[in-house]
């Protein structure tokens, strides 16, 4: 069972309700109390999230926004305003800064908020009438004695709750849950344990260590402690930040586009490397260029979805280079991550395969750069930059 040492802990798991559909709602109080849908009902678009009233039709995150639109004919579909989604998520993080010094950021809306040796029913409501009261929008909390707890909690709950999940309740509070509420746990591994009859934390928790090791490999351990409720995963303050980036001013000043492809691709790898070690992805990036003369350009491209492999990376950053079309000689060039999200910000299950397949090529880069210290696979373009570099020392 859990250590003794850790029974004072208290944790808590706050997540806005269907935050930027709230956030359209208190903006627009027109469009309280009816199925607000984030998102445009054409072409490929998909819903980001709709208001609990659009939920009743069966709408959901991720679901084809034309789905959506033939399920909610009478939902009114708005074109996501993520900056202010993030001003009103700053505002509430401030809140959060209020009551504890540790907190863990999950993502836009939601949060680890470590409130050890205190009352956390009461702060959890301290915080929901706080972000009510000044930001408009409810949240939901869930207070426990560790982190996956609090946060099946505070799911449970939803919209506009507060639920405490002792260590007394929580095994049969975990005993009635689907399996796949556990964090981890994809449609992939949902449906093999389907086929195995196991469809609650109960009977998961039934089975053989043996098995476990079998179905979960290394994460065995894991899945089993959570199914009995162990988890002394410490709550890590972290919020991101706001950039990574990478740049070099040559020795000598660079004619070459070749040449300038090849140091990009160096610095991308670069900064690419430094936001997975982050666990982060990044949706914008940008590049530098300075010019023999000192004059500076700066160029950014947005993605749709984020990244973090040296190809997705590069490719982005090349295209912004040729773009540019830089008059040359260039004195330096750099390379910038921004727009930065948690690498699991969008719940990508453990089991599931990657979102890109450049991520699992990155993957395994890494593990040779952290044994070796040093980059030892390079993108193909780098080697340009090498092969330059030679012909002029050489
Ligand atoms: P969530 O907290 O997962 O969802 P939510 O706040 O809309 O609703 P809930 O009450 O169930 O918590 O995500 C927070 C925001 O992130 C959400 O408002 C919109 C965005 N988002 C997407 O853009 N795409 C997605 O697939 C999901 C799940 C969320
Ligand atoms: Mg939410």
């Amino acid at each position: 069972m859990v250590a003794p040492e850790t029974d004072y802990r208290c944790i808590i798991h706050i997540d806005a309700d269907a935050f930027f559909a709230s956030v359209e709602q208190r903006d627009n109080p027109d469009l309280k109390g009816k199925p607000v849908i984030i998102g445009f009902p054409h072409g490929r678009g998909v819903v980001s999230t709709c208001s609990y009233e659009a939920r009743v039709y069966g709408v959901r995150s991720a679901m084809p926004a034309v789905q959506a639109y033939r399920l909610c004919p009478n939902g009114i579909f708005i074109k996501p305003r993520m900056e202010r989604y993030k001003q009103v998520s700053d505002a509430m993080f401030d809140i959060f800064d209020r009551y504890s010094p540790v907190i863990e950021k999950l993502s836009i809306d939601e949060a680890f908020i470590d409130a050890s040796g205190e009352d956390g029913v009461q702060i959890a409501a301290a915080i929901r009438r706080d972000v009510k009261h000044e930001l408009g929008i409810t949240v939901s909390a869930g207070v426990s004695y560790c982190k996956f707890v609090a946060k099946l909690a505070s799911d449970s709950c939803k919209p506009d709750g507060l639920r405490r999940v002792s260590r007394e309740e929580a095994q049969s509070f975990l005993d009635n849950l689907p399996v796949s509420r556990l964090p981890g746990i994809g449609p992939k591994t949902k449906s093999k344990l389907d086929t195995l009859g196991i469809s609650t934390i109960g009977a998961l928790r039934q089975m053989p260590e043996t098995w476990f090791v079998r179905v979960f490999g290394k994460s065995a351990k894991r899945f089993q402690d959570m199914a009995r409720g162990i988890d002394n995963e410490p709550v890590t303050p972290w919020r991101e930040p706001k950039s990574v980036s990478e740049e070099n001013t040559f020795e000598k000043d660079i004619d070459s586009t070749e040449a300038l492809k090849g140091h990009l691709a160096i610095l991308a790898q670069n900064v690419a490397f430094r936001l997975r070690k982050a666990r982060l992805k990044c949706r914008t990036v940008g590049i530098k260029i300075r010019f023999h003369n000192f004059s500076t350009i700066t160029r950014e491209h947005t993605l749709s979805e984020p990244v973090s492999s040296d190809a997705e990376i590069f490719h982005e950053a090349k295209a912004l280079l040729e773009a540019a079309a830089p008059e040359k000689p260039v004195r330096l060039l750099g390379v910038t991550a921004k727009g930065l999200v948690p690498e699991t910000s969008r719940q990508a299950p453990l089991f599931e395969p990657p979102e890109s397949p450049w991520d699992d090529i990155s993957r395994s880069m890494d593990r040779l750069r952290n044994k070796y210290g040093k980059p030892v696979v390079l993108l193909g373009s780098c080697l340009r930059s090498r092969t330059e570099k030679e012909q002029d020392t050489g």
